[in-house]
């Protein structure tokens, strides 16, 4: 590559790569222009297919080979491009130039992921969601591959294939899909009791992330950052959605289920084409090395926080996702992650978890990929230079030319030859390790309930309430008693007022001891103190002809100003009228849209309606208010809701004024829901 491309943005360097087909002619892969693509060559008009028909052999030969292994853990995944720009170089903690170098506009590539289901299972299951980026920076690629959870199931990567068998569909029956609702894993988390902190976060809110443009990403372990010169200071990376970090809630989640398996997928694909681009900003978490073994937990423990309190996160800079994928298997579906991709600056820490997954990433893409060379893959090519004797291999793309393909050579005069660390060599941070070789656990990280507890004290009622339902659905679907006794024991070491619910709920025996000393609460686990924005929020507008046609119109130009985005629903398709003759065209029907799709719902017009219309409108405004939504209405829609039952609540919105009316009705939808609702 020339100098002038190693410059050029990832995205300039994937141009390259890009084939667009439109206005040409067919070829087959030789390059042969093709005559015919409907029929086989064949020994007559009803004769058998010959052989010799190589285009039909290409053709179905390809088609036959066209898949490939599915991920075995976050298989179902949504990926865009963007751009992490650097607020403010931390330069004192590390020398990677992305963060050190403010004028940098580093590339970047996205995936989010569930992690149970297959490639073709719902947004909405409750899961981990994954959240991995690749940063194509000026030194080499690196992956901050971590999820929408700060912690995890296991403290030692060899537990991982135990973990993700038992979450996994059973293998006796294949069943179920995409969920963890089921015998086996519950009957893992209660016989590997570090589990237990992390079943309490999935079982919270922050597994049933509204958006990916609205859930939190966490490198999960601890890191260590290396400065110029040589000092080192362990690290959490985070992300935070400019958004906030918003749920929806778990009925809304299995219906969406079904009515819109693409929910998460369509949700980030269309921001980004409307220019609604999801923000996260990038905080880190920073403790000096002479700290290692000052806090009441172990740092390299990962099924342990660093309570936001007690570890301030220092916000660096913001990514921008602002590019969808031209070619979802290209790209989504090929990229590469690993946690071992790291340039000068970043090293790892001792995490017994992590140093597993440095293995575990290569290994499986020689698989899903099909061979050594996938960094050759265009979406994970470097955008800076490659050089190595690394040679052949399946589906090699580069030609290397010369005869020496070893070090040491004196035949291309050693090169290519490694970096010193001044030249940027990567250069492993020199730490001291001494010990007996032993298959332990260090006493340190024996306390798998302490902060637990502090999640479950941190949490708003309502959120408490979510994970007292969540734990009564997963092991109501639990079929052996043993395993519900079991888990519901576990959860009275957590606290007892949360085991007693469960047990009430699932018809098992009440612990009567338990709970925990633990009274310390990190607020920054409670997802109400995240930010509370209006921008891209989706409004359902139900209309029907004969509303009030000027003052709508002005609402929803008002609304639209504020950064809402509405969409008219009606009962057909077409055009509606309203009394001034103002028309609004319908973007979709009750029988395609329904009240799970919105964030909120404004009943313009409806109870002058049809029968039909009423009784659509009455079970969509119910539904969205029993899922604690914003409502509006102006005129008669007043009466529609009064008549559902629906008035007189928080976020139900009928004021008469419109400038007041948009002002509260944007206030509400702010507000994302009305949890109090559910506590009355
Ligand atoms: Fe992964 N994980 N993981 N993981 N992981 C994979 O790699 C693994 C863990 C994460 O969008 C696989 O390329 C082990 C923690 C994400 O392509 C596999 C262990 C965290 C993605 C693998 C873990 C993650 C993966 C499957 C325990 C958060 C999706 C396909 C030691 C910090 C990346 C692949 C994408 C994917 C192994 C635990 C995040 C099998 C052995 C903890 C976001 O290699």
């Amino acid at each position: 590559m020339s100098d002038k491309e190693n410059q050029s943005k990832k995205v300039e360097q994937l141009e390259q790569f890009k084939v667009n087909d439109k206005d040409k002619y067919m070829t087959t892969n030789q390059g042969l222009k093709v005559s015919e693509d409907e029929f086989s060559l064949k020994a007559g008009e009803r004769g058998p297919t010959l052989m010799e028909d190589f285009h039909f052999r290409e053709k179905m030969t390809h088609f036959d080979h066209e898949r490939i292994p599915e991920r075995a853990v976050h298989a179902r995944g949504s990926a865009a491009h963007g751009v992490f720009e650097l607020y403010e170089s931390i330069e004192e903690y590390t020398k990677a130039g992305f963060l050190t170098d403010t004028s940098r506009q580093t590339p970047v590539f996205v995936r989010f992921s569930t992690v149970a289901g297959s490639k073709g299972s719902p947004d909405t299951a409750r899961d981990v969601r994954g959240f991995a980026t690749k940063f194509y920076t000026d030194e080499g690629n690196f992956d901050l591959v971590g999820n929408n959870m700060p912690i995890f199931f296991i403290q030692d990567a060899i537990k991982f294939p135990d973990l993700i068998h038992a979450v996994k569909p059973e293998p006796n029956s294949g069943i179920p899909q995409a969920a963890s609702a089921h015998d086996t894993f519950w009957d893992f988390v209660a016989n590997n009791q570090e589990s237990a902190h992390m079943s309490i976060w999935a079982m919270s809110d922050r597994a049933l992330p509204r958006s990916y443009r609205m859930m939190e990403g966490f490198g999960v372990h601890t890191f260590r950052l290396v400065n110029e010169k040589g000092e080192a200071h362990f690290v959490k990376f985070h992300w935070k959605p400019v958004l906030g970090t918003h749920s929806i809630v778990w009925d809304e989640a299995q219906k969406l289920g079904g009515k819109n398996t693409d929910f998460h997928r369509e949700d980030l694909y269309t921001a980004i084409e409307q220019g609604d681009y999801p923000e996260y900003e990038l905080g880190v978490q920073i403790i000096k090395e002479e700290d290692e073994f000052s806090f009441d937990f172990d740092i390299l423990d990962p099924t342990k926080v660093w309570p936001e309190e007690e570890v301030p996160v220092q916000i660096i800079g913001k990514m921008t996702l602002n590019q969808n994928v031209d070619n979802f298997f290209a790209e989504t579906e090929q990229v590469a992650f690993h946690p071992g991709h790291v340039v000068p600056g970043i090293d790892f820490s001792n995490d017994p978890l992590l140093q597993g997954r440095l293995f575990s990433y290569t290994d499986t893409q020689l698989t899903r990929l099909g061979g050594p060379n996938f960094h050759e893959i265009p979406i994970n090519r470097p955008k800076c230079p490659f050089h190595n004797n690394q040679r052949d291999g399946m589906h090699r793309m580069t030609i290397n030319k010369g005869s020496v393909a070893y070090h040491n050579n004196s035949l291309a005069d050693n090169t290519p030859a490694p970096a010193s660390e001044e030249e940027g060599g990567y250069v492993h941070y020199q730490e001291k390790v001494e010990g007996k070789k032993i298959r332990a656990r260090s006493e340190s990280f024996k306390d798998h309930f302490s902060q637990a507890t502090l999640f479950w004290n941190s949490m708003a009622d309502h959120e408490k309430e979510h994970i007292i339902n969540a734990y009564s659905f997963e092991l109501g679907k639990v079929v052996s008693e043993s395993v519900q006794q079991q888990v519901v024991n576990m959860l009275a070491h957590i606290n007892l007022h949360l085991a007693q619910s469960v047990a009430e709920n699932i018809g098992v025996s009440k612990p009567t001891e338990g709970g925990s000393s633990v009274t310390k609460c990190s607020p920054a686990l409670s997802q109400t103190t995240t930010k509370y924005t209006l921008q891209s929020r989706a409004v359902a507008v139900i209309v029907d002809d004969g509303f009030q046609g000027q003052e709508v119109h002005d609402i929803l130009v008002d609304l639209k100003n504020k950064g809402v985005n509405p969409h008219i629903i009606s009962d057909k398709l077409g055009v509606k009228e309203g009394k001034d003759g103002v028309k609004v065209e319908v973007d979709a029907t009750f029988l395609t849209a329904e009240s799970v799709l919105f964030d909120a719902i404004y009943v313009a017009s409806g109870e002058q309606s049809n029968k039909k219309f009423k009784q659509d409108a009455t079970y969509f405004v119910q539904e969205a208010f029993s899922h604690f939504k914003p409502i509006a209405a102006t005129h008669d829609g007043k009466q529609l809701l009064s008549n559902a039952g629906v008035s007189n609540a928080k976020g139900v919105v009928t004021e008469d004024d419109k400038q007041a009316f948009v002002t509260q009705f944007a206030e509400a939808i702010k507000s994302h829901r009305f949890f109090d609702r559910e506590l009355v």
